[in-house]
């Protein structure tokens, strides 16, 4: 289906496995109303590659912000985050501009969701552990309520 949004993020690796490590890659980023996906991006040539990974749009159980990591880079203060079955998937704009717009139109398209949460945490799942809460499960229920 047609493209609603198209813009290249940074996104932290998922860490699907125990060992997966722990990166950020800039990726191209297309929202359509069935799937968020994103592609390996040639950055010289303007041109897309390889798709990398999606996320079914009915999969999603929440979106919404991240507070910025205490010490971010300059290039990691906007996060955001698509929380689905297999985790968090946090993704890194480039102005709040940007993301009010991801934010905006990626809540439109999963306001039909079933089992939307009205939980969620507001900092990042690293080291083990929920920053905002200290819990040790990354399933752990969220802990602050979202509000639109
Ligand atoms: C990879 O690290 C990339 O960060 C992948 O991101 C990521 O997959 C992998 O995490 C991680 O191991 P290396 O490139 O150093 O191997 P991308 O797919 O954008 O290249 P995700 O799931 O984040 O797409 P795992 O846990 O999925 O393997």
């Amino acid at each position: 289906s047609d493209n609603l949004l198209e813009e290249i993020f940074i996104k932290r690796s998922q860490q699907k496995k125990k060992t997966s490590p722990l990166n950020f890659k800039e990726r191209l980023f297309i929202l359509t109303q069935d799937k968020i996906a994103y592609y390996d991006y040639d950055l010289d040539k303007g041109k897309k590659k390889g798709l990398k990974g999606t996320v079914g749009i009915d999969k999603i159980k929440c979106v919404g912000t991240v507070q910025p990591e205490p010490s971010a880079p300059a290039e990691r203060q906007y996060p955001f985050q698509i929380i689905y079955d297999e985790g968090p998937l946090y993704i890194f704009a480039k102005s709040d501009e940007v993301r009010k717009q991801w934010l905006h139109k990626l809540k439109h398209v999963v306001r039909f969701n079933k089992d939307l949460m009205q939980k969620y945490h507001p900092c990042f799942w690293m080291d083990g552990m929920w920053q905002c809460c200290q819990q040790e499960v990354k399933q752990a229920m969220g802990c602050r309520v979202l509000e639109n």
